[in-house]
């Protein structure tokens, strides 16, 4: 039986609109986590799900008019939804959550008694603030500026019967864990909490609400929902399967090794959970790791700015791994990020073209070039040249251990390209081209040296898995190392050892897996679809509000509403905005209107139309000419853009008739 187990969960995400890359940033960490476990022989059970309750997907759904579980459903399971998402970056859960799961809600229903029946959970009124879009309840006092500490948004006062949950009482036993022990990390989190939550006082969390129903019922107390953070919270061990039979892996790996959250559910994470199983005298998890956030072009990723980074669309420029590898390698997991499509671009011709794809590329070629493929058995090492590779690349495994422990993605990942940029130094070195030139001679030393960067770049791909398991899978099959009887070549074991492949291994000369990508180009094409993406993010249709201040009826009956017919209609010269209209007003006299419609109509198509204008409006001059009133249109925003109606009545109408 395996004695190394390892869970580790990501949180599970509101599925109130589509996910964008900030939220894949975790589950990807997660998944790299998970499969190093995997791969260095953990039994490891990986976590993910979607906390589907709570007012602000009840009101979703409303305003789409369909009902809370279908607006779950469809964002969850529907096209391009959660599961595909995940699906698309090759994430490895081992289980996925929703908590409308009906096992979830009667473990909820189960475990509010327990904590009620255990004296933890009372019944009092609750006063205070509410952040709708968070579904968090906050005093006074921890307001910022009158406005919700986490996301900057208006409050709203709120004041109902409602169920605490005696979160003081456990102040001093969470102050110790988050200060004594390692249990929040990075160790800058465990100031923030004990300082801006614990020490100013901790007070009793609200934790049901009547004021909407898309929750977990109180099943003793009708009307009344399990606030959404606890019904949240136990899905990591409701999926192993406490307080159900749907699972039976709770003893098996609870407490959970990590939970990777982001940095602001820290403090649920740190503070409420803990408490909560305090008080329900379970075991606590081993540790709770708050990332930090991705933003882009230095601002906060929100859909309302329209710059979400969509990961449908880079996984299908780029390529899944490209995408997974990008966010790992190039911030620190602990820090927040600052995501732009040039540092994408870059770290893809970098990294992955320049170092790794010209290493692959190099030494196949020159494989299959010098000896068609498969290399001679003899070999010639000459250890000035071979063992400073050979023992960076051999100790790597060690080093990328170390900072993988730490989940400090990006250093492991800079471990493994120290490893493939020595190589690349290594060719030069050794010059195989000039080898080649007498192979007679050198053959054999040719031969080692194509074995040595072979190993090299085998022991780097095994510890590339975890980040791209897709490639890895590609380059392994160049390296002559995709059939099964190969395996022993891909382990964690191997990924210590110097001279695992055979020697005379059979590369297969691949296609070329990361080309370069021109910079110029294709930001200017990034540019272009997120111009349009942007646009479609604005609402369809925006009208102007209407106007709050009265007119009086006589005030009205002032203006002079009549229809005229377009006689004739030019552009006005040097004006791209203006047209000039000679209007039939019924007088006999013809009228002359200049209006700046010129973006929206050509002046032949108005010919003949009847228009409506307003006539005793004093003339006023447009570009050295007289404009004799003004004509009526409707305007509203479309997608952003202003668009413009001019209002045209039936053409029965006679010129002059007086609209009231
Ligand atoms: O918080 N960069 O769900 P959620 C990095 N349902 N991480 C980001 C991010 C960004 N730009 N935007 C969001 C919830 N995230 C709760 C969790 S767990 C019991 C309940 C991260 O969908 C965010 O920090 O709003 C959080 O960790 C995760 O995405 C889910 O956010």
């Amino acid at each position: 039986m395996n004695d190394k187990k390892f869970y580790i969960t990501t949180p599970i995400y509101y599925p109130s609109d589509k996910l964008h890359i900030g939220h894949a940033y975790c589950t990807v960490a997660t998944d790299a986590m998970a499969r190093y476990k995997r791969l260095a022989g953990y039994d490891v059970m990986f976590l993910t799900g979607t906390d589907e309750h709570g007012q602000k997907i009840e009101d979703k759904a409303k305003e789409a008019g369909v009902t809370p579980k279908e607006y779950v459903d469809n964002i969850v399971e529907g096209p391009r939804g959660v599961l595909d998402l995940w699906k698309l970056m090759n994430i490895s859960n081992d289980r996925f959550i929703r908590t409308t799961d009906d096992y979830h809600v009667a473990a909820i229903q189960k475990i509010f008694k327990k904590m009620y029946d255990n004296g933890d959970i009372y019944k009092g009124t609750y006063k205070g603030k509410y952040c709708k879009p968070c579904e968090s309840f906050w005093t006074e006092s921890q307001l910022v500026d009158g406005k919700c500490p986490d996301c900057g948004r208006e409050v709203v006062d709120a004041e109902e019967e409602a169920y605490f949950f005696k979160l003081s009482k456990y102040a001093d036993r969470v102050q110790h864990l988050l200060e004594d022990t390692d249990f929040l990390e990075p160790r800058s989190r465990v100031n923030e909490m004990v300082n801006n939550f614990i020490k100013p006082g901790l007070e009793d969390l609200c934790v049901s609400r009547t004021s909407f129903s898309w929750g977990v019922p109180v099943d003793f107390d009708p009307g009344h929902v399990v606030y959404v953070w606890i019904d949240a919270l136990f899905n990591y061990m409701t999926a192993l399967g406490y307080q159900n039979d749907k699972y039976n892996d709770l003893e098996k790996f609870w407490p959970a090794d990590v939970h990777f959250v982001g940095k602001e559910i820290v403090r649920f994470h740190s503070i409420i959970w803990p408490a909560m199983l305090m008080s329900m005298g379970l075991p606590l998890p081993k540790k709770v790791y708050g990332h930090g956030w991705l933003n882009f072009n230095g601002e906060k990723m929100s859909k309302s700015r329209g710059n979400v980074v969509d990961p449908y669309l880079l996984s299908e420029r780029y390529g899944v791994d490209a995408l997974r590898f990008f966010v790992l390698r190039t911030f620190p997991f602990g820090s927040d990020g600052n995501f732009t499509n040039e540092l994408l671009i870059q770290t893809i011709n970098n990294d992955l073209a320049n170092d790794l794809g010209n290493l692959l590329s190099r030494t196949t070629a020159m494989a299959e070039k010098y000896f068609g493929g498969t290399l001679p058995e003899a070999r010639q090492a000459n250890p000035e040249l071979d063992d400073s590779l050979i023992s960076l690349a051999t100790g790597l495994r060690g080093r990328y251990e170390e900072q993988m422990e730490k989940f400090q993605f990006q250093n492991a990942l800079e471990e493994v390209f120290k490893v493939i940029q020595r190589a690349n130094k290594y060719i030069d070195e050794n010059a195989p081209w000039a080898l080649a030139k007498d192979m007679g001679a050198n053959g054999t030393r040719l031969g080692t040296v194509l074995y040595n960067l072979l190993e090299s770049i085998r022991i780097c791909t095994v510890l590339l898995i975890p980040f791209m398991p897709g490639t890895a899978d590609a380059i392994f099959c160049q390296l002559g190392t995709c059939g099964s009887c190969a395996q022993c070549c891909k382990t964690w074991d191997s990924a210590a050892q110097w001279g695992v492949l055979p020697a005379t291994v059979s590369v297969v000369k691949g296609e070329n897996l990361f080309p370069r990508i021109d910079m110029a180009k294709e930001l200017a094409e990034l540019d272009r679809i997120q111009e349009e993406a942007k646009k479609a993010a604005l609402p369809a249709v925006e009208i102007e509000p209407q106007l709050e201040e009265k007119v009086d009826f006589d005030t009205f009956c002032k203006s002079d509403f009549r229809a005229v017919k377009v006689k004739d209609c030019q552009n006005v010269k040097k004006s791209d905005k203006l047209l000039k209209f000679t209007l039939d007003d019924g007088t006999g006299t013809d009228r002359q209107i200049l209006s700046g419609i010129a973006k929206w109509y050509k002046p032949e198509e108005l010919i003949g139309k009847t228009l409506v204008a307003i006539v005793n409006l004093p003339p006023r001059k447009m570009m050295g000419q007289e404009s004799q009133g003004m004509l009526i249109s409707a305007v509203h925003t479309e997608k952003g853009e202003e668009c413009l109606h001019l209002l045209m009545v039936d053409d029965a109408i006679p010129a002059g008739a007086k609209l009231c």
